[in-house]
């Protein structure tokens, strides 16, 4: 590699930034168990404790996504000053439209006025916690959906949920973001009111250009072709972000890019690609939305971010001119090479000179074993209640 090029590589390595997940850092499960994690955050000034040393370590991780109310506090400038005072501050809000009683049939998309009425009032409540901590992103993941067919009117749901967003949209102030993140199936079973990127790209649509889609890397059905939705929403500069995890079987929540290394690499690809080829590069912000039930939280995240940046680094590798003359020329395995010899890069010793030359361990990982600092939590942070056992009759 030129070294002009590879010094464009170091700097774009540099400059790129994810978000970490306040609920990453705590203990968390499957509806079987909840094992505790010795150590883990038990609170938001501890989750950003971790962040904080998850940036130090890394330098890519400034902020951290807080979920509402799992994360909530009385004093919300205390909290922006004690991120500030760690060196992070708070990203994305994250509503929770999934855990009132009320929200049996759903929330936005709910029968009862009422209970939407709740439900968009929380997201207002979101709203002014984002202008108070200095945010400009609310991140909107909606749980509502129906179990069996006939359960609801699936057109009068949509359009429910058309209205309740309005009243949302129309409370963000000037340039916040909201982001749509769909899903699937879970915990609904029949079908979700925002389950495709087809639905989240619709809306967001019919709201402005202060909406966009988000893309959480386990919502989707099993061999679905992430690359394609990525470049899609990219084209029509519709993406806003992405919430970051791997999976095998459903939403798994596992560290990114350990099942599927090679797709996270092709989504990066995409990334590079459209940005790459235009002159304003459009904001997308790159979380991680992980669960990590076995693992040792902190950790989990640094080798989250590794994979990730190993992936971005990857893409900057691919030899654009040689694989649009292969395509010019109809050579697809040619293509294919072109592509899989950035893939088979061993990226690490470029990862190290860039951290290197930021004034970091080269290591992240070796540097968390050799601080002392899991040790020092596992001390000072005893278990706040015994674990939780998961749900009863899972
Ligand atoms: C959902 C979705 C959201 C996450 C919630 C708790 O599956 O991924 O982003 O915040 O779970
Ligand atoms: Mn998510
Ligand atoms: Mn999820």
């Amino acid at each position: 590699m030129a070294s002009e090029e590879r010094r464009a590589v170091l700097e774009a390595i540099k400059r790129f930034t994810i978000e970490t997940p306040s609920w990453g850092y705590g203990d968390s499960g499957t509806r079987f168990k909840v094992f505790h994690w010795p150590g883990a955050a038990r609170n938001l000034r501890e989750k950003l404790a971790d962040a904080a040393l998850v940036h130090r370590l890394t330098g890519v991780c400034p902020r951290v996504a807080i979920h509402i109310p799992w994360d909530k506090e009385d004093d919300w400038a205390a909290v922006k000053s004690y991120a500030a005072e760690l060196g992070v501050r708070i990203g994305a809000v994250n509503p929770n439209l999934f855990q009132d009683e009320e929200y049996r049939f759903g929330s936005l998309c709910h029968p009862d006025p009422a209970v939407r009425q709740r439900a968009v009032k929380h997201v207002l409540e979101c709203i002014q916690i984002a202008r108070e901590v200095d945010s400009d992103t609310i991140s909107l993941w909606l749980a509502d959906g129906t179990n069996y067919p006939g359960q609801d009117d699936l057109r009068a749901r949509k359009r429910r949920l058309e209205e309740t967003l309005t009243e949302i949209y129309a409370a963000l102030a000037p340039g916040m973001r909201l982001l749509i993140e769909y899903k699937f199936f879970e915990p609904a079973f029949y079908h979700t009111d925002l389950a495709d990127w087809g639905m989240a790209y619709t809306l967001a649509r019919k709201l402005g250009p202060q909406a966009r889609v988000l893309v959480d890397t386990g919502h989707h059905p099993q061999g679905t072709n992430l690359a394609h939705i990525v470049a899609f929403l990219l084209d029509e500069d519709m993406l806003g972000g992405f919430h970051f995890n791997d999976r095998r079987y459903a939403d798994d929540d596992l560290i990114v890019g350990s099942q599927h290394p090679f797709e996270l690499f092709l989504v990066f690809n995409e990334l590079v690609a459209a940005t790459t080829s235009q002159s304003q590069a459009p904001r997308i912000d790159y979380m991680i939305d992980q669960s990590h039930n076995i693992e040792p939280k902190i950790e989990a995240m640094l080798q989250s971010v590794l994979h990730i940046q190993s992936a971005y680094a990857r893409a900057l590798l691919v030899d654009r001119r040689r694989l649009a003359e292969a395509q010019a020329a109809g050579d697809v395995l040619g293509a294919y090479r072109v592509l899989r010899d950035a893939f088979e890069t061993d990226v690490r010793p470029l990862l190290a000179q860039a951290r290197e030359e930021m004034g970091l361990d080269p290591d992240p990982i070796a540097a968390f074993r050799r601080s002392g600092y899991a040790e020092e939590v596992a001390r000072s942070r005893p278990a706040s209640k015994s674990g939780a056992s998961g749900y009863p009759g899972a």
